[in-house]
């Protein structure tokens, strides 16, 4: 595992990001109560550090990143602005999809944050034709490929290892583990529960780390990264974590004790990171009160805009979605200079 150069601004940058993950979400909960946030919406609270560290290990803009529906905290680590992020939340026009995505599917191209994707594995064969093209015109460069560990049980997870280790993709595989696929146990749908050792049927460096700890989280990353930008072909991490919600907003949570859910936010990765560093004397509780307050203003800010923001209007409902009409000239060409329907192109 790679050795981190550990400063004080360096661990505030890393707690700055989980709370603003944390604190995002549990405004998101608030709308979605007051109803302005509609559909499914997936919480990351417990897995803050997974994100946080693997962003921290890798240059967002330069190296890109495909995560879940659960990516919230994802799309924040790697960058993508919250008052777009919020917009998009809320379905409006001024969200980082035009409102069109949602919760499930945040994007942005401009920091290379590839989705958002609600099919379980979906994001897994994405990563590697971007890995696949960044080999080729963007030596270098990662692609971090998010997956819960629900998506082990697919096709597309073991077709994309096999590709990905063939090819030598530049590729971070991260699973997320936090041992529940819905309501299903991982022990209930994985024979083998060792999540990492599956990589070595690809003879993929692979290994498991504290997914609740964002130090060893990106020293784990780092390690993997270096390898991966020197042409070592592609690495594995599976990061043990743990969700404290239920799955979307509601569910019964008849599968889990209270008594597990109580242990695992004894682990909390916010308020260990918090008590390490104070122990420690890296930080001192005017500044942590001054990165909640500057999180807190960040947050309005962001709300204020999504609030202020527009829906798009009914007439561009088929925007996007349906192809311009286009009529062929007499020689057959579609969409020929002159020919009627050749400008409707532009209309998308
Ligand atoms: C291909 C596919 N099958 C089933 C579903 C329904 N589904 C949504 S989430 C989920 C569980 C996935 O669990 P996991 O990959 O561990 O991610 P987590 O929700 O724990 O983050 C399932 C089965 C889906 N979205 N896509
Ligand atoms: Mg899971």
């Amino acid at each position: 595992m790679a050795k981190l150069h550990l400063d004080r601004a360096h661990l505030h940058r890393l707690y700055r990001q989980m709370l603003r993950i944390r604190r995002f979400e549990a405004r998101c909960v608030a709308l979605y109560q007051a109803q302005k946030i509609r559909g499914f919406l997936h919480l990351c609270d417990g897995e803050e550090a997974v994100a946080v560290g693997v962003a921290a290990a890798l240059q967002p803009g330069r190296d890109a990143a495909v995560a879940t529906y659960r990516e919230h905290g994802q799309a924040l680590a790697w960058g993508v602005p919250m008052a777009p992020l919020l917009a998009e939340m809320l379905g409006k026009a001024e969200g980082c999809c035009r409102g069109r995505g949602g919760s499930m599917h945040l994007f942005s191209r401009a920091h290379r944050f590839f989705g958002g994707n609600a099919i379980v594995g979906g994001g897994l064969p994405l990563a590697a034709g971007i890995a696949l093209a960044d080999q080729r015109l963007r030596p270098g460069a990662v692609t971090a490929c998010f997956f819960g560990e629900g998506a082990v049980g697919e096709g597309a997870f073991h077709e994309t290892m096999n590709l990905a280790a063939l090819w030598k993709l530049p590729l971070l595989f991260v699973c997320e583990n936090n041992l529940y696929a819905m309501g299903v146990p991982l022990a209930q749908g994985e024979v083998e529960t060792d999540i990492w050792r599956k990589a070595r049927a690809y003879r993929m460096p692979a290994v498991q780390v504290d997914g609740m700890d964002p130090v060893q989280v990106e020293a784990a990353a780092q390690g993997a990264v270096q390898a991966i930008r020197e042409g070592g072909g592609p690495q594995f991490l599976e990061a043990r974590t743990y969700r404290f919600r239920a799955h979307s907003m509601f569910d019964t949570q008849a599968y889990r004790s209270r008594e597990e859910v109580e242990g695992w936010k004894h682990r909390d990765p916010i308020p260990r990171l918090h008590d390490w560093m104070l122990a420690g004397h890296l930080i001192t509780p005017a500044q942590v009160q001054a990165l909640e307050a500057e999180v807190a203003a960040e947050l309005d800010e962001a709300e204020a805009f999504a609030e202020a923001g527009t829906l798009e209007p009914l007439e561009d409902l088929e925007r996007f979605v349906l192809m311009p009409r286009v009529v062929q000239d007499d020689d057959g060409a579609p969409g020929a200079p002159g020919a009627p329907g050749a400008a409707a192109g532009a209309a998308g």
